[in-house]
């Protein structure tokens, strides 16, 4: 599966042999090689003959050499993969979608098949208790909103110091993707209920044995829910909650419960596992956060970095990554070559989104000296992601959750990354 050498070889000694000859002035990606480049003189096998037919490709997948594009997981963290993660391949993607063929996936008992014809969503505690079919949930107007979903989890591994080589790994439980879905509240409201939201809560469940179990503030239920039955245009896939999921924009999660199948209407919570022994921060004092839902600002240069090392030489080099805050938009990203002595601010790619990845880019000429290489994103509260120093400070170190520090890549003169930490 893994096809790293996929390149093929002679491209590959090329480059390398153009890296070492032009050093200078725009080093990267001008290769001079010394002699006439046969890639550019002589007929290729691929233009001497012809390519597949449209009828090769009924679905298609990313070609070859990019095999290595692929969801991972941490094997100590997954000795069953049942109840288990994988993680989104960042380091090695770009823009802002993650296409839904490598999007992380989080499940606490296995990815279920449920055809949509077996598909069901009860809504109680409601005037009009009512069972919702697939085909129901079609004919609701709907509309399409990008939004990231972040496991509380990502970068838990990390809050005792600098553990997982690779952006894949610290940062890798998110992913971003357009929703095609129903407002939460439209559904509320076709079963009658049309109450004040002051006090009331939302319990949401999915088909799955585990069922995932949340309760939710009326008001984030009626504010931007949505139960979403695309994403990036077409079907959820399997693991992500077909036929029907919850979205919970800017919310931790495993509040967006995947194969949703009953909502019901409560006057409190349900104090669910998944909201007290679990999703809950224990700090220093043994006193736990809970309701913890919204995620805070965050951002993480994705190359280089340990899994996407610098390879081109010195010259112009793209410093670029993703930040993204489940209070809105992001503002401003700014990145750090000196362990955060000092601050440069990235340019955006283009207009933040709200409660969205955006990328950024910073544009630099390296000469090949070390660098502490940090991102700090700032979101539109004012906001400040906060240093790992910072939020232990105040968090402690029993925390497995919710870890938004910055994170530091180790650039050495080898181009080669490595996760660190800098006090
Ligand atoms: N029904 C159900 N919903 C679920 C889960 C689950 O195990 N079952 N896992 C939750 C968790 S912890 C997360 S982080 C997200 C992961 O969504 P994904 O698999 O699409 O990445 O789904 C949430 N919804
Ligand atoms: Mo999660």
């Amino acid at each position: 599966m893994a096809d790293t050498t996929g390149r093929g070889t002679s491209r590959r000694a090329f480059l390398k042999a153009g890296v070492a000859a032009g050093g200078a002035a725009f080093g990267a990606g001008t290769a001079r090689a010394a002699g006439p480049d046969p890639l550019i003189t002589q007929v290729q096998p691929w233009a001497s003959g012809f390519g597949d037919g449209v009828d090769a490709t009924p679905y298609g997948l990313p070609i070859r050499f990019e095999g290595d594009v692929i969801r991972r997981n941490v094997e100590w963290l997954t000795a069953d993969t049942i109840s288990s993660i994988n993680f989104t391949p960042i380091h090695a993607l770009d823009g802002t979608i993650t296409p839904a063929g490598c999007a992380f996936e989080r499940h606490h008992s296995g990815a279920i098949e449920l055809a949509r014809e077996d598909y069901r969503l009860m809504v109680n505690g409601v005037e009009r208790p009512t069972v919702f079919t697939y085909a129901d949930l079609e004919r609701f107007p709907r509309e399409n909103h990008t939004y990231f979903l972040e496991c509380a989890a990502n970068t838990g591994m990390e809050w005792a110091g600098a553990q997982l080589n690779g952006a894949q790994f610290t940062h890798g439980m998110i992913h971003n993707m357009e929703y095609s879905g129903i407002p939460l509240r439209a559904v509320l409201k076709e079963a009658g209920w049309d109450g004040d939201p002051a006090g009331k809560w939302v319990y949401a469940e999915g088909a799955d044995a585990s069922s995932n179990g949340r309760s939710i503030p009326m008001e984030k239920a009626l504010d931007d829910c949505l139960i979403a039955i695309r994403a990036n245009g077409e079907a959820l896939r399997k693991e992500h909650g077909y036929p029907a999921r919850l979205v919970v924009p800017g919310w931790e999660g495993n509040l967006w419960v995947k194969w949703i199948r009953r909502i019901e209407v409560m006057d409190g919570p349900v104090e669910s596992r998944e909201e007290t022994s679990k999703y809950t921060d224990t700090l220093a004092d043994g006193m736990s956060r809970k309701w913890t839902w919204v995620m805070d600002a965050k951002s993480v240069v994705t190359s280089p970095s340990p899994q996407a090392p610098v390879t081109h030489g010195h010259g112009p080099l793209v410093i670029t990554g993703m930040a993204w805050s489940g209070h809105g938009r992001i503002t401003r990203v700014d990145v750090s070559k000196d362990g955060g002595r000092s601050w440069e601010t990235a340019r955006l790619a283009a207009d933040p989104g709200n409660k969205a990845v955006v990328r950024f880019y910073l544009d630099t000429v390296w000469a090949g000296e070390e660098m502490f290489l940090q991102s700090r994103a700032m979101d539109e509260t004012g906001y400040v992601q906060p240093t790992k120093a910072q939020l232990r400070e105040v968090r402690g170190l029993n925390s497995v959750y919710h870890n938004n520090g910055i994170q530091t890549w180790w650039i050495k003169p080898t181009g080669e990354a490595e996760n660190v930490e800098v006090s």
